[in-house]
């Protein structure tokens, strides 16, 4: 039997206030290789109102209670309890000083959660739940606290020791050790403390707000990865310019610190003034980052910067609230990065990935409403879910709101709420007066799991000039939900005349107006819009932008679609277009239907993109990108992912070898000149001239095959040399060997391009794939201990490469299972994560189904297993 529920559920609507306040804590750590003692000294009182006889409960796991003294006093062991979980006080007066002496084992804690050790330093993670692994303590967000740290160590070995906040005393101590003492003036709930102790690396700059005031900014790196950081200082300076001119807030710290340690769980974290990064979004030079890469840097370093107001300034309540600061940073960072560099293909990389990672997690046994109700394992809700839905919530009350109203309206929350760990309740009601609105209904977003289901039907009545547009909304039953209350939608929307000329929108009963995009807001089941003053049938171009995380179902013609390609005003609209016709054509070779016209008319969409007047090449190489084998899957009831392969490969093709001189001179023309430049032309460039080369691989020439080739030895970035390694990794021959032979010898000690090799291989389109990633899981190289390796290996195989995966043999399940069961006694956060593809069992035909299940149940059975993996596995099975 696999229930979770025998495991205890944390649940929302069991919120108590905390019982104590913690006014200040003062922390002294000494680091030691074999062990470290951690002391903590906190000034306690009772909260108003609370039971004078409520006993003093603090959380404590996996640690070794030296000593407890109450105001001076040292407790002896039956004064009070101790668990796996904590330890509890029975009675403690009003106020009073508690000190605890723990002792900690860093060197072994391979979860990576409390304080750990990465390479040669010492670094901590404390979100979610990290804190009480290094102390006993109330360890959750709605206790905040002043922290004052001291750190002791050895000086040659950890020259370097960061806590939160200013440097405020330092100093020598006996054999070879010395210290130094943080104080942080900013009160913070524990998730937010940080400890970082090495020998490190330190690029400095400065930064001088709106203000005028000077902040130092100090990245600190292992001396092996100096001089990779210079992108990440420039984006940290574009992120705080951005942050004061958007919202008016300017950084309130004298120092921001950001470290990179290569073992972390997940991609960084946003301490208060001292950010702890995986190496993979700090380190960026153009020999080892992809232009990707380079991106993805700025924008995470965006998102911990965004954290100090939304999310540290105001905190959550409760993890249930998780979403309140991760949502909301995820749409603050997707701004930043819309206003970096082009808000259309932004916009098209975000609903790519909403599509991909959310949707499918909303249609599986995992499924959880943006705020969820209840959890085992807290660290198991990090998820697409809270973070990119949650972004797409907050997305909506822009659209609904407008810029002004919302910009004012999160200022008015950071104000009314300064210091304070709210919900989002709080949000959501602040955001409603002062855009004068009822958000009632909104409020169904974080309830409700589930993805939305917009039907529209039109009908056009020539003689009264008269459009109607009908929309049925539905959502699907999720675990604990089978019936939804409608959703307030806000659908953008446009018409577009059969000459592509964008047509006026009047509603019955309205005014003339100029506007050719409207938002229409559903707030009912089913609801009609009739628009006047029209001499033809129009297109609909609906969900312009994508205005809410919904499927979108209208019967266009194939010709409507070519049309939209071609005339939509709405740029992501255009795309969109463009991928419909293209997932039509790929479903019907799945279901085996072959029509001759079908190759045409895509190789004509796409000639056409081509051949735009005004092209712009990132946009095009978005347009000309096939629609993804996750995204293809979802659009059948039962999947069957090698047939999807198949099929998808087969249209890429034919379009390669239909459009191949086309192909070969988009290749020469977009392949920048001179020298790696980081710069939106020179990268869009890369990105069309790659996809060209992507297409040509496809060809089957001989000289196409050369090509690729020759990219690969000749390129001077990263960028092409793994564009071209990817498309080797598809092949078997001897020059594709000597490829990723020569990148494994030229990479194999820098560990983030050692995982590119792995990633790249693991996600071969060869049909040996498999047996490959059996063999690179038992390469020197593999470690089970560093997440990003992993990832680039269990993570990269089991979601992103969907045939190989789900291989009929079930080996691809086997392989998967046998890993999280071995990674489970090491890092359990992690093993959970690498469990979640088996949780889309139904997505598949019932062969599938059979083995995943037969995979989850033998997880499950597995004796001590994690709450983490136990949690995902037992609900899959549900
Ligand atoms: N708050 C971080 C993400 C994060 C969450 C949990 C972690 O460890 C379990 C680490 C980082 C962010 O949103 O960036
Ligand atoms: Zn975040």
């Amino acid at each position: 039997m696999t229930d979770h529920k025998q495991r205890a559920a944390v649940k929302l609507s069991d919120y108590t206030p905390p019982a104590f306040r913690v006014e200040h804590i003062d922390l002294y750590f000494s680091l030691g290789e074999e062990y470290t003692r951690v002391r903590s000294r906190m000034r306690l009182c009772r909260a108003e109102g609370t039971d004078p006889h409520t006993p003093l409960h603090l959380d404590g796991e996996a640690l070794e209670l030296e000593a407890l003294y109450l105001d001076g006093q040292a407790l002896a062991i039956d004064d009070y309890l101790l668990t796996r979980q904590g330890l509890t006080i029975e009675r403690v007066p009003d106020r009073f000083e508690l000190e605890v002496h723990t002792l900690l084992r860093p060197q072994d804690n391979t979860a990576l959660s409390g304080l750990y050790r990465s390479g040669g330093m010492f670094c901590t993670q404390c979100e979610a739940e990290g804190f009480r692994r290094i102390t006993y303590y109330p360890d959750r967000p709605d206790v905040l606290s002043r922290f004052t740290t001291t750190i002791e160590a050895d000086r040659e070995r950890y020259p370097v020791l960061l806590s939160n906040g200013n440097a405020v005393d330092r100093g020598e101590s006996e054999g070879g050790r010395h210290w130094v003492r943080w104080d942080d003036p900013w009160p913070k709930p524990s998730y937010l403390f940080a400890l970082v102790a090495g020998d490190l690396h330190c690029h400095r700059d400065r930064y001088r707000t709106a203000s005028g005031r000077d902040v130092q900014l100090a990245f600190y790196v292992e001396h092996a990865n100096a001089g990779r950081t210079g992108h990440a200082m420039e984006s940290l300076k574009r992120a705080m310019r951005w942050d004061e001119e958007t919202y008016g807030l300017e950084y309130d710290l004298d120092i921001y610190m950001v470290v990179a340690v290569g073992d972390f769980n997940m991609g960084a974290m946003e301490n208060k003034g001292l950010n702890i990064f995986n190496t993979q979004y700090v380190l960026a030079s153009p020999e080892t980052a992809t232009d990707a890469d380079f991106e993805a840097v700025e924008a995470v370093i965006g998102h911990e910067y965004f954290h100090n107001y939304t999310g540290n300034r105001v905190t959550c309540r409760d993890w249930f609230q998780l979403s309140l600061k991760e949502g909301l940073t995820v749409f603050r960072e997707q701004q930043f990065s819309e206003a970096m560099g082009s808000p259309a293909v932004q916009r098209i990389q975000q609903v790519r990935l909403l599509r991909s990672a959310q949707f499918p997690e909303d249609a599986s046994p995992m499924a959880h409403p943006v705020r969820p109700d209840a959890y085992v394992e807290i660290n198991n809700f990090y998820t697409a879910t809270v973070y990119i839905k949650g972004a797409e919530v907050i997305r909506m009350y822009h659209t609904l709101l407008g810029d002004g109203a919302f910009r004012n309206g999160v200022r008015r929350y950071l104000e009314r709420f300064d210091g304070q760990a709210v919900t989002i309740e709080d949000f959501l009601q602040t955001m409603a007066e002062t855009g004068g609105r009822d958000l009632t209904q909104f409020g169904r977003w974080y309830t409700q799991a589930g993805t939305p289901r917009l039907r529209v039907r039109d009908a056009f009545d020539a003689d009264a000039g008269r459009y109607t547009l009908r929309v049925v909304q539905e959502c699907p039953p999720t675990p604990g939900q089978p019936a939804k209350q409608p959703f307030h939608i806000p659908l953008a929307m446009g018409l577009v005349g059969r000459d592509g000329q964008a047509l006026p929108l009047r509603l019955a009963g309205e005014p003339e107006g100029q506007a050719t995009t409207r938002v229409l807001e559903l707030t009912r089941s089913e609801q009609a819009f009739v628009f006047e003053g029209l001499a033809e049938r129009p297109v609909p171009s609906l969900l312009r932008g994508f205005s809410a995380p919904v499927i979108l179902d209208y019967d266009y013609s194939d010709d409507d679609l070519a049309f939209l390609l071609t005339h939509d005003s709405d740029a992501f609209a255009r795309w969109e277009a463009g991928q419909q016709l293209a997932v039509r054509v790929i479903l019907r070779r799945v279901h085996g239907e072959r029509r001759e016209e079908d190759l045409d008319k895509l190789r004509r969409a796409f000639a056409g993109v081509l051949e735009h007047p005004g092209l712009d090449a990132s946009l095009a190489a978005e347009a000309l990108a096939l629609p993804q084998e996750t995204y293809l899957a979802q659009q059948l009831e039962q999947a069957d992912p090698v047939a999807i392969r198949a099929a998808r490969e087969g249209v890429r093709a034919e379009l390669a070898g239909a459009l191949a001189a086309t192909w070969r001179t988009v290749y020469s023309r977009y392949r920048p000149q001179g020298p790696w430049r980081l710069e939106p032309a020179a990268i869009a460039g890369r990105r069309l001239a790659n996809l060209a080369l992507g297409y040509l691989a496809a060809t089957g020439a001989a000289e196409d095959d050369e090509r690729v080739e020759r990219q690969y030895h000749q390129a001077d970035n990263m960028t092409d040399s793994l564009a071209a390694l990817s498309l080797l990794a598809d092949r078997d021959d001897a020059a594709a060997q000597a490829a990723l032979d020569d990148f494994h010898q030229r990479w194999r000690h820098v560990p983030l391009v050692l995982d590119k090799w792995f990633r790249v291989q693991a996600m071969s389109r060869h049909p040996g794939a498999l047996a490959r990633v059996q063999s690179l899981l038992r390469h020197p190289d593999f470690d089970l201990h560093n997440p990003n390796r992993v990832r680039s290996v269990i993570g990269a195989f089991a979601q992103g490469n969907p045939a190989a995966f789900h291989d009929s043999s079930g080996e691809g399940y086997r392989l998967l299972a046998d890993h999280i069961l071995r990674l489970d006694t090491l890092n359990p956060q992690v093993a959970a994560r690498m469990a979640l593809p088996l949780s889309k069992w139904q997505r598949y035909d019932l062969p599938r189904q059979q083995i995943m299940k037969t995979e989850l149940q033998r997880i499950a059975e597995a004796p001590s297993l994690s709450n983490d993996v136990y949690e995902v596995v037992s609900r899959s099975l549900e």
